[in-house]
């Protein structure tokens, strides 16, 4: 906080919902809550720009863009994504197709997420006549624990402290907002999970060069290919956990993904440079209870997961339409039941998703792992599901997100 104009003596304004971070939860929250007429202003200290061009996920589950619909949010998304139906596993020189879609019922559309934060900043802002503010800074939570609480920040243009008086906080900032600290670990501690793997995320600026998403299962490590766009791919190199891209040349880069991914009768990779280079960490955490007092988390700052099966945007507009909901229930007619089954009902999803990324990581990292047993193991929970009709439709259902 600026102590020469402490967040007390700052000129208030007074709004329902003050969302925090403009990512998929916090503009889902705000376009079904300007639908419904409930006032609310997204603060996000980024750029329109910078957020507009973050690259990320790509991956959204069919449920997630039929809600999207509902809500008028998909058009452009329906026109211009590409359905998925299925998966390779390649491993042991053998390629395995894996037709999800034909036992889940759902697919992936493959979306990536800068295009539809653009969509959901424009529908917003320009269309619904939304207000956004960016580029704020200092962002400070105060009250929450208690029924009016205040969020005050820094005005990039003026650098005057500003503050916004509101019955509830949207806490939608992501793994590193400011959010999160506000829940007090006594209240919601946070559970943990460490894969103890690295994975290298690339952008290659280079065609797909499968139709569909690919699994390198491999003593070397593991690796996978998933399609952007046309013209861009993500790639992922399981690493050390901690390395350091600068490792990772362009030379190696390739020479690992061919390593990895080859096997008889695929096509050959099709190269090209190298746009995003960067070390994850290969981490999950759940906060639990996801509110406190008047503050409702939604999204990464809620909980984390690693992409290993894409999951952590779709949890995001999970918890969004949720919130979305129990928000303007609360704000329109004083019901609050919404809001205090939040937490338990995005939970529900959330663990079903950290389990089976879990499951499926293991199946990933096993052969790599140096250990024999859980290599030996990994191999029998693929070919089992690669076998077992059960066992594929089990996998199928986790892996469209097809939950209760
Ligand atoms: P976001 O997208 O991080 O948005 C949070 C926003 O809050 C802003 N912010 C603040 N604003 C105001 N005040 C503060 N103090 C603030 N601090 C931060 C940030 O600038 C930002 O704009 O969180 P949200 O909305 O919860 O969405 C989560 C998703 O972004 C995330 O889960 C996915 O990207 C994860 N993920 C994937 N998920 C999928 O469902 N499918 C995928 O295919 C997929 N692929 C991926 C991924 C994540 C990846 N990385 C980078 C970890 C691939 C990768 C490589």
């Amino acid at each position: 906080m600026n102590p020469a104009s402490p967040t007390s003596s700052a000129p208030a304004e007074r709004i329902p919902v003050v969302i925090v971070g403009a990512g998929p939860a916090g503009l889902t929250v705000a376009n079904i809550l300007r639908a419904a007429r409930v006032d609310c202003v997204v603060l996000e200290t980024e750029s329109r720009q910078f957020v507009e061009q973050r690259p990320r996920a790509g991956f959204i589950e069919e449920w997630a863009v039929r809600a999207l619909s509902r809500h008028g949010l998909a058009d452009r998304l329906v026109e211009r994504a590409q359905p998925h139906h299925e998966c390779e596993f390649r491993f042991a020189g053998e390629r395995h197709r894996f037709r999800y879609a034909e036992s889940a019922g759902d697919r992936h559309f493959v979306y990536p997420q800068p295009l539809l934060v653009t969509d959901l900043v424009r529908e917003y802002a320009d269309v619904r006549g939304g207000d956004i503010r960016f580029g704020v800074r200092d962002v400070e939570l105060t009250g929450v624990e208690g029924t009016q609480p205040s969020v005050s920040y820094t005005d990039p243009v003026t650098g005057a402290r500003r503050r916004l008086d509101c019955a509830v906080v949207a806490g939608c900032d992501g793994a590193r907002g400011v959010t999160r600290r506000h829940l007090p670990a006594e209240h919601a501690p946070v559970s943990r999970f460490e894969y103890g793997v690295g994975w290298l995320a690339l952008l290659a600026e280079a065609p797909p060069s499968s139709d569909c998403v690919v699994f390198g299962i491999h003593q070397r490590g593991f690796a996978a290919h998933m399609a952007r766009s046309p013209e861009v791919t993500r790639y992922y190199l399981e690493c050390p956990p901690g390395d350091d891209p600068e490792n990772w040349s362009h030379k190696r880069v390739w020479a690992e993904l061919h390593a990895r991914l080859a096997v008889p009768g695929a096509a050959p990779l099709t190269e090209g440079p190298l746009i995003e280079k960067r070390v994850l960490d290969m981490h999950n955490y759940v906060v639990e209870p996801m509110s406190y007092g008047r503050l409702y988390l939604a999204g990464d700052s809620a909980h984390l997961v690693a992409p290993i099966a894409a999951k952590g945007m779709n949890l995001a507009l999970h918890d969004a339409f949720l919130l979305a909901d129990a928000l303007i229930a609360f704000c329109g007619k004083g019901d609050d039941s919404g809001l205090r089954g939040y937490s338990a009902a995005c939970l529900r999803r959330v663990w079903e998703y950290q389990e089976f990324s879990r499951w499926f990581a293991e199946l990933l990292h096993g052969p790599s792992s140096g250990d024999p047993f859980r290599a030996g193991a990994a191999t029998a929970r693929l070919r089992r599901l690669l076998r077992s009709p059960a066992a594929g439709a089990a996998f199928a259902e986790s892996y469209i997100g097809a939950t209760p």
